[in-house]
């Protein structure tokens, strides 16, 4: 097959301010996913692609986790962004060995994330000797051989860190951490932890068990359902297909949110005639443009609207059975209550008494209410407390475990919660490590591993040698982007499994290796046997997925085979983990799973449904809560919020309509009207003027964080400023471009997830700094 070579890319350099959208997808949504598609794959390719996605028989988008609607392999199930995820990865262009000969890795270093994932996918391994200037082609073997030898040379096994992203597949993923486990560590830091940890850390405190509790079936039948620090319609366009079927059966859907995201307004369905003409659906009944961290005291407000309601009218606000049969501590939490100012909600959130008024109304008045959430509530300092706030007010009106009601955090690789659930954690419970331990005859650790803050700490004071990534991009992706290179600057070894060329490819430990593996579209084929893995969805819905694709090259493995044999090549052929017969054939890994793990009797049988099978959720199945009570908790956290303190900005850092976290497809931002630039700093018109700035004009951003050795300072150059429609001293900027500026220290409280939507910053002008 002919491939073409890489291309140069240009870099855009002037930025466009236009309107911001009032709707998102309809036809240029189609449009830009199939022009996307017929650019990196051909239009034959492109059309064959397209067609197997989400389908019975084909393969889970690597888009975002969102769930099929049970029932509808069978139509196209796609959306423009999930298209551009594969266009990204069924892309012709290929990474050969002569590249590598032309680029040294110092030359690398001086590409943008977005030149270096154009160049395509990778081909072959890679290795970058210690002291050499570039990556060398190796032989499998010697791969294996090298990373074997260095953690053969380790002191202890904890010495070596093993970073999961989340388009791993269970499969993967469960021989990954089983590999790290026979090794002997439980360091399994992963894109969760700076993701929905403080989603998993909350729900599981409050009731029993880390994941969401409703179907899409629920979504559609709400009659409320409250869409807070989510960006819909470009990070989980199908949920807008949901949302649009909820509000046709009456459900009146509230967006909480200091912007006001095209997704979350109108939705035209691509899909359907109506969606190509006419005015497309009106999504969000009502818009709270709250401030940057402001939820949790909005959920608090409205509970204390809740209790002087049911003061009133006692019996008609609260679910006195639900509380009395399955809650605890409700006491404690009434009194915390009864000290609740309005006022204080009304700064803490920047919306008026009427506003929260209204939703307090009707929360109390809605049967079935779900509460969907993303990176807005989980990434922040109190976002533990915020995500156990909401579940609280939930509780009041007995909202768990019932039809058309509950939780649902909105997950965000595809399969970052089935990774979870297959024991990437760097504390796994014991009744996991016990039963994975009498499978295989192996002794797991019981020490806590390191996280993914934990790990950067471990990496910058030289306790961490070989550093091991399945997939990701984790220099990018981490906070505090110069001491997470430093961090990795000090590992003799780190190893990246990836599909494409990234900034973790450049920032490297003394030696490194590249391994390439396949992504999800292409076929995985052993020893002339086709294999398939699983996946789980936001809604612990498991079902299979199978490439179909050509792969880049010949010498890519999959990411089983390469754990397989690298595992035989470090732990010898006497381990008691049959690794080739686990390679050879998944079925024998989903045959060890269902032993493993409560939830998958019958894996290999029950997963073959066409909608594959739906995971046990002791809440939401028979409201059963498996906390420390035995009930679900109130939480009683004290109230916080984000003050702007004075002269300085608290900038969020979100994602544009064109990137896939570090991954960055293009410069424009088509639903926020932002164009040809990524280098922009949002900010409300009346602040531009205030901090005596120009739209247009080029400032310094400097973030400000109160450590423990006193004040820390951070800093990007060059960014544009934007007027924009966000709450006043409220400021946003894209990721990665600013992880500079989130300080490794600061992290979410319970959860250490870094602090990456509450960023104190002030600003100078671009020319003070620049000679
Ligand atoms: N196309 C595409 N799809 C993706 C991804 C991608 O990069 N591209 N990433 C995937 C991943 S890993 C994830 S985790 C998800 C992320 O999905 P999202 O969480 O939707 O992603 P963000 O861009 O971080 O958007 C955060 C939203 O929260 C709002 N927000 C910020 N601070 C606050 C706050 O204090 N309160 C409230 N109420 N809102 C706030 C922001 O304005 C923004 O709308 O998407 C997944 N899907
Ligand atoms: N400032 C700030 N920082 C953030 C966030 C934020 O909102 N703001 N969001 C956080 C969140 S929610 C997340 S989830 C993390 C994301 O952190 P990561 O998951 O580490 O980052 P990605 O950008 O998704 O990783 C992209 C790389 O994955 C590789 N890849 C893609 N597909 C595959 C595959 O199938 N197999 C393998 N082996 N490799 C593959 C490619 O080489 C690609 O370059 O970032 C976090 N960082
Ligand atoms: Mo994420």
């Amino acid at each position: 097959m002919s491939r073409s070579k890489p291309t140069s890319v240009e870099e855009p350099t002037t930025t466009q301010v236009g309107e911001i959208k009032t709707y998102a997808a309809g036809v240029p949504a189609v449009r830009v996913a199939l022009e996307r598609g017929v650019h990196e794959m051909g239009a034959v390719r492109t059309a064959r692609t397209l067609a197997k996605l989400n389908q019975r028989n084909g393969f889970d988008c690597p888009g975002c986790a969102w769930p099929e609607t049970p029932g509808h392999r069978k139509h196209a199930e796609f959306c423009e962004n999930g298209a551009k995820a594969v266009a990204e990865e069924a892309t012709r262009r290929v990474v050969t060995p002569e590249f590598f000969a032309v680029h040294s890795v110092e030359d690398l270093r001086t590409r943008s994330g977005y030149w270096l994932s154009q160049q395509g996918r990778l081909t072959h391994p890679m290795y970058l000797a210690a002291g050499d200037s570039h990556y060398r082609p190796v032989r499998w073997d010697q791969a294996h051989r090298i990373i074997a030898d260095e953690l053969h040379a380790m002191e202890h096994p904890d010495q070596a860190v093993f970073y999961t992203s989340g388009r791993t597949s269970n499969e993967a993923a469960f021989v990954y951490q089983l590999f790290a486990r026979s090794l002997g560590t439980n360091n399994m830091p992963d894109c969760s932890n700076m993701c929905h940890e403080s989603s998993g850390t909350a729900l599981t405190e409050s009731i029993g068990i880390g994941k969401g509790s409703v179907s899409v079936p629920d979504l559609e039948t709400a009659d409320l359902i409250i869409i807070a620090g989510q960006n819909p319609g470009t990070n989980h366009p199908r949920m807008l297909s949901t949302l649009e079927k909820a509000t046709r059966n009456g459900a009146h859907i509230v967006a909480i949110n200091p912007l006001p995201e095209a997704g979350l307004m109108r939705f035209k369905d691509p899909q359907k005639p109506s969606g190509v003409v006419g005015e497309g659906t009106r999504l969000a009944n009502d818009f709270l443009q709250i401030r940057i961290g402001g939820d949790m005291a909005l959920f608090r407000g409205i509970c204390r609207l809740l209790l002087e309601a049911e003061k009133a009218h006692p019996g008609t606000v609260f679910d006195h059975q639900f509380l009395r049969d399955h809650c605890a501590g409700l006491d404690e939490y009434l009194a915390l209550l009864a000290d609740v100012e309005l006022d204080e909600i009304i700064e803490a959130t920047g919306l008026d008494d009427a506003q929260i008024r209204a939703l307090a109304e009707r929360v109390a008045t809605s049967e079935r209410i779900i509460l969907c959430w993303a990176m807005g509530l989980t990434q922040q300092e109190h976002g533990v407390a915020t995500i156990a706030e909401g579940v609280n007010m939930l509780l009041l009106r007995g909202m768990i475990g019932k039809p058309g009601a509950g939780v649902c955090p909105v997950r965000g690789h595809s399969n970052v919660q089935g990774d979870r659930t297959m024991g990437i954690y760097e504390k796994m419970p014991e009744a996991f490590l016990a039963s994975l331990d009498t499978e295989f005859g192996i002794t797991s650790p019981r020490a806590h591993g390191y996280d993914t803050v934990g790990a950067i700490n471990a990496m910058r004071r030289g306790e961490v040698r070989v550093f091991m990534a399945m997939g990701g991009n984790f220099v990018s992706a981490a906070p505090d982007t110069r001491l997470t290179e430093a961090g990795m600057a000090r590992c003799a070894l780190t190893v990246q499994v990836s599909t494409k060329l990234n900034e973790s490819h450049v920032a490297t430990g003394r030696s490194a290796l590249i391994l390439p593996t396949l992504g999800r579209t292409d076929k995985d084929v052993i020893d002339g046997v086709a294999q398939q893995v699983s996946v789980e969805d936001s809604m612990s819905v498991v079902h299979l997925s199978r490439g179909s694709l050509t792969p880049a090259s010949d010498l890519l493995r999959s990411e089983v085979a390469i754990v397989c044999d690298l595992a035989q090549a470090t732990l010898g052929p006497d381990h008691p983990v049959a690794w080739q017969s686990l390679k050879r054939d998944y079925r024998v890994i989903r045959e060890h799973i269902s032993r493993v793990i409560p939830g998958f009797e019958d894996f290999n049988t029950r997963v073959r449904a066409a909608d594959g099978f739906v995971l046990p959720h002791p809440p939401r199945d028979d409201r059963r809560f498996e906390t420390s009570t035995g009930r679900a908790n109130f939480a009683a956290h004290p109230l916080r919020s984000v003050p702007v303190p004075a002269g300085r900005l608290v900038l969020q850092t979100l994602r544009s309509h064109d990137q896939y976290n570090t991954t960055v497809y293009g410069h424009d931002d088509r639903y926020r009207g932002i164009k040809g630039n990524r280098r922009v700093l949002m900010l409300h018109p009346d602040d531009i003027t205030a901090f005596g700035f120009m739209r247009g004009d080029h400032v310094d951003i400097i973030s400000e964080y109160e450590g423990p050795d006193g004040l820390e300072e951070r800093q990007v150059d060059d960014f544009e400023i934007v007027a924009y429609d966000t709450p006043r001293g409220n400021a946003a900027a894209y990721y990665p471009e600013t992880n500079p500026l989130v300080a490794l220290g600061s992290v979410a409280r319970d959860s250490n997830t870094p602090v990456s939507k509450a960023v104190i910053i002030r600003l100078v002008p671009h020319h003070a700094t620049a000679s």
